[in-house]
């Protein structure tokens, strides 16, 4: 988010924003200044880390198997179909989806990828809204 400059109002009338460490709306606040993963009371904002999700899973059914291969297969023929989760696909880590990844997937089902690699969760950002009361 530090590439936003100008923002004055970018949270105006969204009243039902919730961070992660619980943080609510603030009309006072509306800029910029809580467009982050919201740290609680010494550091409010609007967002939430998210980490439940399973490297390797790219299609988002919560398991790593041959069918998320194939969905990357598809995503690098642009064939995709249904859910696609880039940042889960993307199990090398180096921001682009490619052959390499379903590789990756492979040895992930076929637990011969390197330590670290099973282990690793990807960050993201999220924005989340209460339900009206
Ligand atoms: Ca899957
Ligand atoms: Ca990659």
């Amino acid at each position: 988010m530090s590439k936003v400059t100008t923002s004055p109002e970018m949270f105006t009338a969204c009243t039902s924003l919730v961070g992660g460490m619980g943080t609510t709306y603030d009309a006072s606040h509306v800029d910029k200044a809580y467009a982050h993963i919201d740290g609680g009371l010494s550091n409010p904002g609007y967002f939430s880390e998210k980490l439940d999700f399973l490297l390797g899973d790219a299609n988002g059914d919560g398991k790593v198997t041959i069918t998320d291969a194939v969905a990357v297969v598809n995503y690098i023929l642009n064939t995709t179909q249904g859910t696609f989760n880039v940042a889960a696909a993307d199990v090398d880590g180096n921001g682009s989806i490619t052959i390499t990844d379903a590789v990756g997937i492979v040895n992930i089902i076929l637990n011969t990828s390197s330590a670290g690699v099973k282990e690793r969760r990807v960050r993201e950002e999220v924005v989340t809204e209460r339900e009206p009361d």
